[in-house]
């Protein structure tokens, strides 16, 4: 059984959403166990928000936790938390309900059989350096973990580019330059170039769905930029032919200064970002297959 830990940045953009959305719906047809979600960005309905959803989506049970000194990230507030959390049921009333990332990641990597855990990250990646960065923590990594899926980055000028989870400020810069150089397992990146044409939401006349609440309230009417929802389908298909995509092996890298990731080809490196094989329209109907 595979078992994945989200992290997500649940912050202004409302792709975290969908990409919720399907993670929860993948767990609940069992093709995989979702373990945990982490939030790597704090405003104030935040855990709230995010059980909110969750519960609305069958799933209100699963740990949450939040970093609360993720605050300092740029970004343009929308309503969607706020309204999330005054109009459906959840039992983590605030923030404080929220557990602390590392603790929760520790005892979900205890509990799981070795090699069988896939982190999948939608946002900032600084819970993940932190983990690696406690002893106890690159040991559970190293023996729970089977690999990671990251939106982040942009790849298609030669591999060289400069994309908001990595680059937003020095916390998310220097992270990623950690994770990167550091991480024992593989790393399989989707990049800016992928999701950005790409455009789904939920049925846009379904006004009772929390979804298309919530993306009215981002000013996404009719849909949005697809990068997280993307990232969750990649990482579901675990076959990136099957899920429309090749792959370009190598090293990914990151300047701590200004943020910019660069892959260093390499058919026997540990990271990966894909390509896409189809037209935009063919990934919208896959998603318009999970998210309405
Ligand atoms: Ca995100």
């Amino acid at each position: 059984m595979r078992t994945i830990i989200l992290g997500t940045d649940w912050w202004t953009d409302c792709d975290d959403i969908a990409a919720v959305r399907i993670a929860c719906r993948a767990h609940r047809k069992g093709f995989w166990n979702f373990a945990g979600a982490v939030i790597d960005a704090c405003m104030p309905y935040s855990a709230a928000s995010l059980n909110a959803f969750l519960t609305a989506e069958g799933c209100g049970e699963i740990p949450v936790a939040l970093d609360r000194a993720g605050t300092d990230f740029t970004g343009h507030l929308s309503a969607y938390q706020k309204n999330l959390a005054e109009r459906w049921p959840h039992r983590i009333a605030s923030n404080d309900g929220a557990e602390e990332p590392l603790p929760m990641l520790k005892r979900l990597l205890g509990e799981a059989e070795d090699g069988t855990v896939e982190l999948i990250e939608i946002g900032f990646p600084q819970v993940w350096a932190a983990l690696i960065r406690d002893p106890e923590g690159m040991a559970l990594v190293e023996r729970r973990v089977r690999k990671m899926w990251m939106m982040a980055g942009r790849f298609d000028e030669g591999g060289v580019g400069v994309e908001h989870n990595i680059a937003n400020n020095a916390r998310s810069r220097e992270a990623a330059a950690y994770l990167f150089a550091h991480f024992p397992k593989p790393i399989t990146f989707l990049g800016w170039e992928i999701g950005h044409d790409v455009i789904s939401g939920g049925d846009p006349e379904n006004g009772d769905d929390p979804l298309v609440q919530a993306f009215r309230d981002h000013g996404s009417p009719r849909g949005r930029s697809s990068w997280d929802p993307m990232t969750i389908l990649l990482a579901l298909a675990d076959d990136p032919e099957r899920a429309g995509y090749s792959l370009r092996r190598g090293r990914v890298s990151v300047d701590p200064a200004t943020g910019e990731n660069r892959m260093t080809p390499d058919p026997d490196g540990p990271h990966a970002y894909v390509v896409r094989e189809h037209p935009a329209a063919w990934y919208e109907a896959e998603l318009m297959r999970w998210l309405r």
